[in-house]
């Protein structure tokens, strides 16, 4: 703190005019002999006690108690006026002015005290009157996690329990993880300006979280076994296609790994979220990065595999009884060789969509219900 009144002509804390014996008094002493006498200042000093009483009578709130407070009683206030008049008076006089305006200060708190007391139990008991405890209690809002975020944790700690460790990498991602690496080469379909967002030429938003997987190839030696969740983005957007989705890529690299590997696995995974019951079927398929590939389709969890749930037909599967759940396949040699792996390694791999296994698991019919965050929606998750 800078020190004031620095000369140290005047006591530390106090501002040098204020306790300057050059400062002025506040009203101009009359010259002696024609000022006000002794008696006029006493008589002056014992009429504010009544003049007070009548104002605070009529002072009805805290606020205009303190305003009266201040000009009564304050440094610039109605007695520090008449006691500036004092030096006027002889010296023998001044003794009992001084003493009139002690009892008149001290009278003056004392009614400014009891009508606040007044005032303040008045206020209490207003509150008191409005104040009605049948009224039933609001509930507080409560905070809950993305239905997006809670089933990708959900996922997560599956695999974790599967023995995956949990990778991550950049969603702004450089050409050759998100397709050189990941048997894409320049003229594939798949990396076509209508499909793929572009920073530049080489530099993209990534389609998928394989390049997370194709980093964790290049860092690590086989065996591993990593899943990567993540946001992804594509050049896409209407009714069930969003520019952003989440997805969770898993990854098992390591000697004599099979499809049996791969169906033993993906079965648990799928009765862990979906229950016991889930029966699971493999489709053949494609990939550019699997050989050979398959879809997973589960029973549907909607009408247990029926088609139909009384008599009506099953909206989630369209009366087929099964629905798609995720894509997966045999790590492609190509991608192996890319990332510098021994030619004898073999692994799987597989992705699935976060917002369509979210959807599926709690029946929601509709993809924007994910990203308009209407809390009548959201709150439904809450735990
Ligand atoms: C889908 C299908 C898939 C993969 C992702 C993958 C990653 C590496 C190597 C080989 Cl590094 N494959 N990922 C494989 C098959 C399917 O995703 O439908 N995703 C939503």
């Amino acid at each position: 703190m800078l020190p004031r009144g620095g000369t140290g002509l005047f006591r530390c804390g106090t501002p040098p005019l204020a306790a300057s014996p050059c400062a002025l008094p506040l009203t101009k002493a009359a010259p002696r002999g024609i000022g006000k006498s002794a008696m006029d200042l006493i008589s002056a000093l014992e009429g504010l006690v009544p003049e007070l009483e009548k104002g605070l009578g009529q002072a009805s709130s805290l606020e205009a108690l303190e305003a009266l407070r201040v000009d009564v009683l304050g440094r610039k206030g109605r007695i520090a006026q008449i006691m500036a008049q004092l030096p006027s008076l002889a010296p023998a006089e001044r003794p009992a002015v001084g003493q009139t305006a002690n009892s008149v200060k001290e009278r003056c708190n004392a009614l400014f005290e009891s009508r606040k007391a007044a005032l303040e139990a008045g206020r209490e008991a207003e509150a008191l009157r409005r104040f009605d405890p049948s009224i039933p209690g609001r509930a507080p809002w409560r905070g809950s996690l993305h239905p997006t975020t809670l089933v990708m944790e959900e996922i997560c700690q599956i695999f974790k329990g599967l023995g995956f460790d949990i990778a991550s990498g950049p969603e702004v991602e450089i050409d050759y993880y998100n397709f050189e690496a990941l048997n894409m080469p320049p003229e594939h379909p798949a990396r076509d300006m209508q499909d793929t967002l572009y920073i530049t030429d080489k530099v993209l938003m990534r389609t998928h979280t394989s390049p997370v997987q194709a980093r964790t190839m290049l860092n690590r030696k086989p065996p591993l076994a990593v899943v990567a969740p993540g946001k992804v983005y594509r050049r896409d957007s209407d009714l069930t296609h969003t520019p952003m989705f989440h997805q969770i890529e898993g990854l098992m690299v390591g000697d004599g790994i099979s499809m049996a590997h791969l169906r033993g696995t993906l079965t648990a995974f799928v009765r862990a979220v979906f229950g016991a019951e889930t029966q699971v079927r493999f489709r053949p398929s494609f990939f550019p990065f699997t050989e050979p590939s398959a879809e997973v389709d589960i029973s549907c969890c909607m009408c247990g595999g029926k088609g139909h749930i009384g008599d009506a037909p099953c909206r989630v599967c369209k009366t087929t009884g099964w629905v798609e759940i995720l894509g997966c396949g045999m790590v492609d040699p190509a991608v192996f060789e890319a990332v510098g792996y021994p030619a004898e390694v073999s692994g799987f791999a597989f992705g699935m969509g976060v917002e369509r296994v979210t959807m599926l698991k709690y029946g929601i019919g509709d993809l924007r219900m994910f990203f308009e965050n209407d809390v009548r929606f959201l709150g439904q998750f809450a735990r």
